[in-house]
């Protein structure tokens, strides 16, 4: 039973948008301009955008540019998953959500459709502990379509598609037959089924969040032009973990910073390229939905 209360701004054909991109997955200084452009992008595709966050505890869909001033003002804003969320709303802290919180909340407000980057998942064992994203399991409690370049080609791609099949999560391919991997328009791993139009995909995508009340996962390639050589990705990898590690929900953000620094600002421009993308794809389906 769902009892979480939130500020309900949504309009119709309302598209979601995560703030923990925005303050922990780019550079703090470009995150403003990047909340801007991902709207503008949704409103060219008539739907509208609603950003999701928590202000003082105070969970929020469709925020203000007021409010999300006020978390980029604030000295620390939390990165809340599905385990904290409660703790911050108890607390009045400011929070930033992931997707598995940004699910919950949108949930909550009856929206339908969100679009992110890449979702966590499972990450490398290479001989540290187990750390698998709060992402996966929250594609089993709430009923949200993610427009998502896959997951990020940080973590163990073939064992979080693994995982999301053992959760009975549905993984569905736009215009691929391959599961993509953020960075990357390919994994070895797959997806259960392709769809090439975006009337064919509202349609299953309304019928199958009615039918199980859970999370779709529409996984779109990041655009060709932006993709990153898998060279480049490989020996960027390799030196981004030299240097970054952190442990817990920390990770992910330290990671993705050390390899903007050593890429010369290559992933954060293609990182910057898939959002836009996605949230164009998430426009197009939340205006495709049918009721
Ligand atoms: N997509 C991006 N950049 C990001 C994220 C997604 O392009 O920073 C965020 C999302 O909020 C996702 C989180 O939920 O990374 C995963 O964090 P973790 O591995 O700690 O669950
Ligand atoms: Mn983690």
């Amino acid at each position: 039973m769902m009892h979480t209360r939130v500020v309900n701004r949504a309009g119709s054909g309302a598209v979601a948008l995560e703030t923990t991109l925005l303050l922990h997955g780019v550079p703090r200084d470009q995150g403003p301009a990047l909340a801007s452009l991902l709207a503008s992008i949704v409103r060219e595709e008539g739907a509208s955008p609603a950003l999701v966050g928590v202000l003082a505890g105070t969970p929020i869909v469709g925020m203000t540019d007021d409010e999300l001033g006020a978390l980029f003002d604030a000295p620390a804003v939390a990165k809340a998953n599905t385990s904290n969320l409660g703790v911050l709303m108890h607390r009045a802290r400011h929070a930033a959500t992931t997707v598995s919180t940004t699910m919950e909340l949108a949930a909550a407000a009856g929206v339908r459709v969100f679009a992110t980057g890449g979702l966590g998942g499972v990450h490398e064992g290479y001989g540290t502990n187990l750390d698998i994203s709060a992402d996966l399991a929250a594609f089993t409690r709430f009923p949200v379509a993610v427009v998502t370049s896959g997951v990020k080609s940080i973590l163990d791609v073939v064992s979080t598609r693994e995982a999301l099949e053992t959760l009975g999560v549905p993984v569905v391919g736009f215009r691929t037959d391959r599961f993509p991997a953020f960075y990357l328009r390919e994994s070895p791993a797959g997806v259960d089924a392709r769809f090439d139009t975006v009337p064919e995909l509202a349609g299953f995508v309304a019928s199958e969040l009615a039918r199980t009340g859970r999370g779709v996962v529409v996984a779109n390639p990041i655009p060709r032009e932006a993709e990153i050589a898998l060279h480049d990705w490989d020996l960027w990898l390799t030196k981004a973990r030299e240097t970054a590690s952190a442990p817990g929900r920390d990770a992910t953000p330290a990671i993705l910073g050390a390899l903007h620094t050593l890429s010369g600002g290559r992933t954060l421009h293609a990182n910057i390229e898939l959002v836009k993308d996605n949230a164009r794809l998430a426009a197009r389906l939340a205006a495709a939905m049918p009721r």
